[in-house]
């Protein structure tokens, strides 16, 4: 795997893509189909699908340069030991965490919902992380595994932008990763907040990263088209 560089804001990034991970946060059913946790605290979920097929082709690429690729999944233990009341008490008492839904309970590990949608899911190999928060970094052990594999960037991809998202390449940020940030690759429920909180990663001379897109990635890497 070579060197690269993307186009991006607020400026170039060069990558050694033997030492980049793609990290795509959170892309479960729970969030993007309808009855999950996403649509239950009322949220427009057809306003995440358009990450899915940019998340893939870039999904397929980074696979083929044999790139590390990190899947994070946000949810709870079956019994909520691990979820904090004032999380437990968002939303309406039906369709709280841990309530039954149409894809089983609500943000609970093992439940249909909590499943990666089926076009990227995970391969034999790629360390799938259950995280209990926001943050990709937060009581899981992805610090240990980028260290092990010698990583110092990430390709950062996932929903929702402004959530969980951010909350990762904020603690990326300040672990000494440098994040890219791809924003066809993300999505939120609200389009403002997408927008503002990709602006807010690049702003100040890129104060939490970088932020390009799938086409800038697949072109760096020659795999456009
Ligand atoms: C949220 C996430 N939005 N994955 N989670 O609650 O962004």
């Amino acid at each position: 795997m070579a060197e690269t560089t993307l186009p991006a804001a607020p400026g170039p990034v060069g990558l050694d893509l033997a030492r980049t991970a793609l990290l795509i946060i959170d892309m479960q059913r729970d969030f993007l189909e309808p009855g999950g946790f996403g649509a239950a605290l009322g949220n427009d979920v057809a306003r995440l699908a358009p990450a899915v097929p940019a998340c893939r082709r870039v999904l397929e690429a980074a696979r083929h340069l044999g790139m590390l690729v990190i899947h994070t999944r946000e949810g709870h233990r079956a019994d909520l030991a691990d979820a904090p009341p004032a999380k437990l008490g968002r939303g309406a008492p039906a369709l709280r965490i841990g309530a039954e839904g149409p894809m089983g309970r609500i943000l609970v590990r093992g439940e249909p919902g909590h499943d990666i949608v089926p076009e990227l899911a995970p391969l034999p190999g790629e360390p799938v992380l259950d995280k209990p928060g926001k943050g990709a970094f937060y009581q899981t052990d992805l610090e240990l595994i980028l260290r092990n594999r010698g990583i110092e960037a990430l390709l950062v991809c996932g929903v929702t932008t402004e959530v969980c998202v951010h909350t990762s390449v904020r603690e990326a940020n300040d672990r000494g990763y440098r994040c890219v940030v791809l924003a066809d690759c993300c999505g939120s429920y609200f389009p403002e907040f997408h927008e503002i909180g990709l602006k807010m990663i690049a702003a100040q001379g890129g104060i939490f990263g970088w932020v390009s897109d799938s086409g800038g990635f697949l072109a760096a890497i020659g795999a456009e088209g």
